[in-house]
């Protein structure tokens, strides 16, 4: 009977010998767990201080196209020139004001406040646009 129990102790510490290795080489599936890839994008160095434009208004036969405009805050409406006539586009109440711009020439405002803000050209005042800024994300 000693000679079986000797055995079975050899047999058991095997076991244990092998249970052991292999749980020690066996990967550890949380240090496996991925971390979440931070990726750092390098930011993009404007060459200017402008934001690029979401949306153009174009300046052209003394008219804004389109007239109406809606934008959500935060984006960034362009107007371009295209007449050979110098034009503003200037908020009424003097939240933007693109001062003269030539031909070809263009003006960004990003928006910062939700409200209607109806504009014309200064040196043309009869040229009328409405710049709408809202709250929502698009
Ligand atoms: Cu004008």
């Amino acid at each position: 009977m000693k000679y079986i129990s000797y055995f079975f102790i050899a047999i058991a510490s095997a076991f244990l010998v092998i249970l052991l290795s292999l749980s020690s080489c066996s990967p550890n599936p949380k240090t496996m767990t991925m971390q979440p890839m931070v990726m750092k994008q390098p930011k993009e160095q404007p060459k200017t201080n402008q934001q690029p434009a979401d949306v153009t208004v174009k300046i052209r036969n003394f008219k804004f196209e389109p007239a109406n405009l809606a934008i959500a805050v935060g984006k960034t409406v362009q107007f371009l020139n295209v007449d050979e006539e110098p034009h503003t586009a200037t908020a009424t109440d003097g939240t933007f004001n693109s001062k003269a711009l030539d031909t070809n020439e263009t003006w960004n405002y990003t928006a910062t406040k939700p409200g209607t803000y109806p504009y014309i050209c200064s040196i043309h005042p009869f040229m009328k646009g409405t710049l709408t800024v809202t709250n929502k994300k698009n």
